[in-house]
């Protein structure tokens, strides 16, 4: 059993203890050995005491070392090697700490700290691997430049910032800008590059390289151009010029994430980078372009100016996400990044909002740093950069982004930082708004609404639920906009921001010379649930006349949940005016095929299961699931005789470009082969796979087949035209169990467990196959409970390798409190179960503590 007692219990770090270390550290030297089992890490750190610290403490972090040497200004010292690191006496003045360690790379399969993938060396220092390197003061507002050394047989070795010199067995990097330990990297092997160049506004030629394993060269063009892309629109939106003579990317086969920001030296999830028209999905390719972007926005905003203390994390995090978003809109469709960002955010963030999960985008505490690079940091810390924009306007916020770049450059900073600068540029006082980010939970926002003689009144009323450690909140600033409609579909008043600050308010509309019909939070102008009395009639007029896009989409979207919901409650048949409503929109060729493709997106099975759970009823996934088949079924009969003309009409002829285009019409007709299925069993879908030259129509044309329980030929042959393309076959993986029947999803994914290709080591194909399970609402909450056991037994097994992973995964049941005592009680027997494992990790027992304790 777990040793639960206070000794062991993991300890909780607070935001209010925070304390200032009490040494600067000038510059670092850093000298590695490489040996796959016995790694050798030579530090020279130059320390001095600051003058005015309150506690001088030498305390270095440190984590799995074996500590050779210690040397304080040449002179040998024996640490005190306590919990987490080391203590040291040291002299009051500037003084040279040396230190030599010994690592184990080969070992090292939590993929933090220096380890190997695939014969190659790399490392992950974000947030707290660097420890796992040496002896230091591995916290992000310590910030140094570093000068490193590699020595091994590698015929490529790499780190941050500018090549100093290299030779036969031995390269040196130097890197001029100050940086915390979170971005230093390496990477070790035989590795080929894809090279670019890009030459700056002030005219700087910069060095720009792909670096990947011998095979992958044709897979790295679209990076690169991502790559261009981004560094050009950062000057032209933000005047953010590059700092260093060279930019390098590595991919990488076994990591954590999607990739890191080390400077000058990303590295990248391979499935994060690497892209061909063979081998990637338009999907795919949106997201690489959004990721490499996003990676390399962060060399201001995470690199340049950092967070002062991981408590901090959402002030890169949020920004740099809110800009990757701006960038995707420019090079793509804004209402389409829009919306895709929305159902994103449903999908991941509300669930940890309103569940035992929920923090505030800067929490206050935590066990383990790891378990909170969530999509409450990230997505809802972009949805409040957001509200900040729309609320000063875009000319201040570039105004404040300005300031905060010359006022805080080189410097690593906090929340309340970042506010400043906004109400110094701006001279708005933002106290109130600052509750966004200690508060956690969404909030929701009921409407009513009053029409007489020509004036209407729009009466809001805010609430957030009670989340754990948070049970009453207070008011938050929440602007809503707004534009007006008449009856017949003009728009009589355009989008106007309401800025909420009381817990209830009214807005009055004068002069209409009718009732209009609002359309109220248009763009999704704040990440909160809407509650409003309204009828099908009112949001087919919205879906088929609102001038705002993504409120088209939204009114479609709610149509859509309230016909499921009306189907599993009460048995109703598929609305007729709905279907209607959609056959006409797709059959609207004047529309975007985007738009359509996601109109004809159904909402997520998990969405209708909170959405029934908020209005009192206990979801049945079956039941849920069965609604969308027959919901499904029955549009596809509706639209029997136009599927084939419209299938035709949204085939891309020509070769394959991932442009939005493009991509916008593979979308709509892979949904429209997806109906055709229905109705001739995988013909078309069979065709179109045996056809195409691209990884989208050839997935989408399996996809297909596999939900019909007629692919099981296609998918032999994607076996073995892929089976040696580790990315292509992660598709594989997850397409079997996502097609799977709900009745045969656990087995499918145990059964790909046992596959020759499935690795527990490799995090893409473990989250693959799990993300899969999990991802299939009815598949997972099985009532046999097999999914849960299933997940949870290899939960346990991952956890001895890789606790990061593991605990990320343990999401997967934090909305266990939505389902039935049954459901619940099979669920908690398996978070339980997973709780009492000996030896289980911090980051895990975090999780589930978390979870269970809801
Ligand atoms: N900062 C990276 C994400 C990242 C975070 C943690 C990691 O390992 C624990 C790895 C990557 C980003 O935002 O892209
Ligand atoms: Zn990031």
């Amino acid at each position: 059993m777990k040793d639960a007692s206070p000794a062991t219990a993991p300890k909780t770090f607070y935001l209010k203890d925070y304390t200032p270390f009490g040494y600067d550290a000038e510059s670092v030297h850093l000298t590695f050995r490489l040996a796959p089992e016995t790694t050798r890490v030579i530090s020279r750190i130059r320390f001095t005491p600051k003058p005015d610290a309150a506690d001088r403490t030498f305390f270095l972090h440190g984590e799995e070392l074996k500590l050779i040497s210690a040397k304080i200004d040449c002179q040998a010292v024996t640490p005190e090697l306590v919990e987490g690191g080391l203590k040291c006496e040291v002299p009051g003045a500037p003084f040279t700490w040396e230190a030599e360690v010994e690592i184990n790379p080969a070992d090292n399969t939590a993929l933090e700290g220096l380890y190997m993938s695939n014969h190659m060396y790399c490392t992950q220092c974000e947030a707290e691997g660097f420890r796992k390197i040496t002896y230091y003061p591995d916290r992000p507002d310590v910030m140094s430049t570093f000068t490193v050394r590699i020595e091994g047989d590698e015929p490529v070795m790499l780190s941050n910032g500018n090549p100093m010199g290299q030779g036969e067995g031995w390269a040196e990097w130097h890197d001029p800008w100050p940086k915390p330990a979170y971005l230093f990297a390496l990477v070790a092997g035989d590795l080929v590059n894809h090279p670019g160049s890009f030459t700056t506004k002030s005219g700087k030629e910069v060095e720009l390289n792909i670096w990947v394993r011998p095979g992958d060269e044709h897979k790295c063009a679209f990076g690169m151009e991502a790559l261009k892309k981004s560094m050009k629109w950062d000057e032209d939106v933000y005047g953010l010029e590059y700092d260093l003579d060279l930019f390098n990317i590595v991919a990488v086969d076994d990591f954590n994430m999607g990739a890191m920001e080390n400077k000058g030296l990303n590295i990248f999830n391979s499935s994060c980078v690497l892209a061909s028209p063979e081998t990637s999905t338009d999907a795919n390719f949106e997201r690489i372009e959004a990721i490499i972007a996003h990676e390399y926005f962060h060399n201001w905003t995470g690199n340049r100016i950092t967070c002062r203390d991981w408590f901090q994390l959402c002030l890169k995090e949020g920004l740099t996400v809110f800009r990757d978003a701006q960038f995707t809109a420019d090079m793509r469709s804004e209402p389409v990044k829009r919306i895709e960002d929305v159902i994103a955010l449903r999908a991941r963030q509300f669930p940890e909002d309103n569940g035992p999960l929920a923090h505030p985008p800067r929490p206050e505490q935590f066990q383990e740093i790891n378990n909170f690079y969530t999509a409450t940091v990230y997505e809802k810390g972009a949805e409040v950069i957001g509200m900040l924009k729309r609320l000063v306007g875009d000319e201040n916020y570039y105004k404040a982004l300005k300031l905060y770049f010359e006022r805080h450059d080189g410097q690593a900073c906090t929340i309340e930082d970042w506010l400043k600068v906004f109400e110094d540029a701006t001279g708005r006082g933002l106290s109130q708004f600052k509750l966004w980010y200690s508060q956690a939970g969404t909030p929701r926002l009921k409407v009513s609404e009053d029409y007489a003689d020509g004036t209407y009144t729009l009466t809001f009323e805010q609430s957030t639920p009670p989340t754990p450690g948070q049970p009453d909140k207070a008011p938050r600033v929440i602007p809503v906009a707004v534009g007006l409609l008449s009856p017949n579909g003009d728009e009589v008043r355009g989008t106007e921001v309401l800025e909420l600050t009381e817990a209830r308010q009214s807005f009055t509309y004068q002069g209409l010379a009718s009732k209009p019909v609002p359309s109220i939070l248009r763009e999704f102008s704040a990440p909160v649930i809407l509650e409003r009395e309204s009828t099908n009639a009112e949001r087919a007029f919205l879906l088929a006349h609102d001038t705002d896009p993504f409120n088209r989409w939204e009114a479609g979207n709610a149509l859509a949940k309230e016909v499921r919901v009306a189907m599993v409650l009460d048995g109703a048949a598929p609305d007729a005016a709905y279907l209607d409503a959609l056959e006409k929109l797709v059959r609207d060729d004047a529309q975007d095929p985007a738009f359509r493709a996601l109109v004809l997106t159904p909402p997520s099975q998990s969405d209708i299961a909170q959405t029934l759970f908020d209005r009192g009823h206990t979801p049945d996934p079956q039941k849920i699931y069965d609604a969308a088949e027959t919901f499904t079924q029955t549009l596809a009969q509706q639209l029997e005789t136009s599927l084939p003309r419209l299938y035709a009409a949204t085939t891309v002829d020509g070769p394959y470009a991932p442009d939005a285009e493009g991509a916008g019409k593979r979308a709509l007709n892979g949904r429209i082969l997806s109906l055709l299925t229905r109705l001739d069993g995988g013909e078309q879908a069979a065709r179109q796979y045996q056809a195409a030259d691209n990884m989208t129509q050839q997935y989408a044309a399996l996809g297909a087949l596999l939900k019909a329980e007629n692919g099981e030929a296609q998918s032999q042959a994607f076996f073995g035209q892929w089976q040696d393309d580790r990315l292509v076959m992660d598709k594989w993986f997850a397409l079997q169990i996502a097609c799977a029947a709900p009745e045969k999803t656990a087995a499918t994914a145990a059964a790909l467990t046992r596959h020759p290709l499935f690795s527990m080591k490799n995090p893409n194909r473990f989250r693959a196959v799990f993300g899969a399970l999990a991802g299939h609402h009815a598949g997972f909450h099985h009532a046999s409970g097999e999914g849960y056991q299933l997940l949870a037994d290899n939960l346990i097994a991952l956890d001895k390798l890789n606790p990061q992973t593991t605990a990320r995964m343990c999401a997967a049941f934090q909305t266990w409190k939505r389902y039935d005592a049954g459901r619940q009680s099979l669920i908690r027997a398996q978070l339980t179960r997973i709780a009492g494992t000996d030896g289980l990790s911090r980051d895990t027992t975090e999780m589930v503590t978390r979870i269970l304790d809801a």
